[in-house]
């Protein structure tokens, strides 16, 4: 029985290193290095080679790297009987959910703007930037705990999801008509939604249009939530303020991408909740005994429904 590690563009030595401690009986393999592809049963991807996944006859589950599993949906060689989960642990909720109050509470205190006058050696005192309502799109894992955050911190907080959630202090939004009333009414906009079909492309200008003017927008999801193109057109017109942006639809951001030099954008590498190779090995291993076992994954991802 073999679990294969297929994370081309990481470094996989410290989740091998800890996956064979947690799974003695197991043949951990770090792909492209697979003895025996009849062997693997689980598999770990992130980033994967379209066909590598095909090639494992006898995969019954395939976990992603995180807890977005985008990659894994929309790829058309994993065979359409392979289980598919995430992984999903405390520190990786806390992680999103203190980025976000991180930027939220950065941009009301004005730091970045702070830091800038300190290069010019300017003292220019200012009161926070005033609105405390944040919109954020997605309740689920990262949504729900990143509204708790928000609310502890006094900020009001709405939120908007594809079905209703009944959140202590959150009001709930759903539908179309729901985000776009929900855009009117915040200060800031975060992005906390899976990459399907139907929320590729929701940072767009009608929502920017919809949003209250001056609005602060926040992507921690895909970059294929964003349509850069409109976000750049809202950010000259003055209908948003400015972005912080964690995740592009190419990664790395290219070295002549607009988003680097804006004054109004701040950019961070993908890194609003990273993936802890030490919690990932023991969330897959378990994982893995239930594939062995025969029962189901903590975190599975139904397909039809796409994350
Ligand atoms: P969950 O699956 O737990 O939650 C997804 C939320 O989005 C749910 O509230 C869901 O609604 C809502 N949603 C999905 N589709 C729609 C839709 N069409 N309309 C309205 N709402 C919708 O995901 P997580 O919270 O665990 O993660 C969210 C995403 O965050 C990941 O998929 C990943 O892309 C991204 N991520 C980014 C990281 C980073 O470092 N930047 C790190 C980790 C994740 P409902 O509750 O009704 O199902
Ligand atoms: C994830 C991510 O989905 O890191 O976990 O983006």
């Amino acid at each position: 029985m073999a679990l294969a590690l297929v994370l081309p563009d990481r470094d996989t030595t410290e989740l091998a290193r800890d996956l064979r401690r947690e799974l003695p009986e197991a043949a951990v393999e770090e792909w492209p290095h697979i003895s025996d592809p009849d062997a693997v049963r689980m598999a770990v991807a992130w980033h994967q080679p379209e066909g590598v996944l095909s090639a494992f006859p006898n995969l019954e589950a395939v976990s992603s790297f995180g807890a977005g599993v985008d990659g894994l949906i929309f790829d058309p060689s994993l065979p359409r009987d392979v289980v598919i989960g995430r992984i999903v642990y405390p520190g990786l909720i806390d992680e999103m959910a203190e980025y976000v109050a991180a930027v939220v509470l950065a941009r009301r205190r004005r730091l970045w703007e702070f830091a800038e006058l300190k290069r010019e050696r300017r003292w220019r005192p200012r009161p926070p930037v005033e609105g405390v309502t944040v919109g954020l799109l997605g309740l689920g894992e990262l949504g729900g705990a990143t509204a708790r955050t928000l609310r502890a911190l006094g900020l009001e907080v709405l939120g908007w999801s594809r079905t209703p959630k009944d959140l202590e202090g959150v009001e709930s939004f759903t539908g179309d008509e729901g985000l776009t009333d929900m855009a009117a009414r915040s200060d800031y906009l975060v992005c906390l939604l899976p990459l399907t079909p139907r929320t590729e492309g929701v940072l767009n200008r009608d929502l920017f249009a919809a949003a209250r003017p001056g609005c602060y927008l926040i992507n921690a999801g895909r970059g294929r939530h964003l349509v850069e193109r409109d976000l750049l057109e809202a950010l000259e017109s003055g209908q948003l303020a400015g972005a912080c942006l964690d995740a592009f639809a190419a990664e790395p951001l290219p070295e002549d991408h607009p988003f680097w030099t804006h004054p109004a954008v701040q950019v961070t590498p993908h890194v609003a909740s990273l993936t802890d190779p030490r919690a990932a090995a023991a969330h897959v291993a378990e994982d893995y005994r239930r594939v062995l076992a025969g029962k189901p994954l903590q975190h599975p991802v139904p397909r039809e429904r796409g994350y």
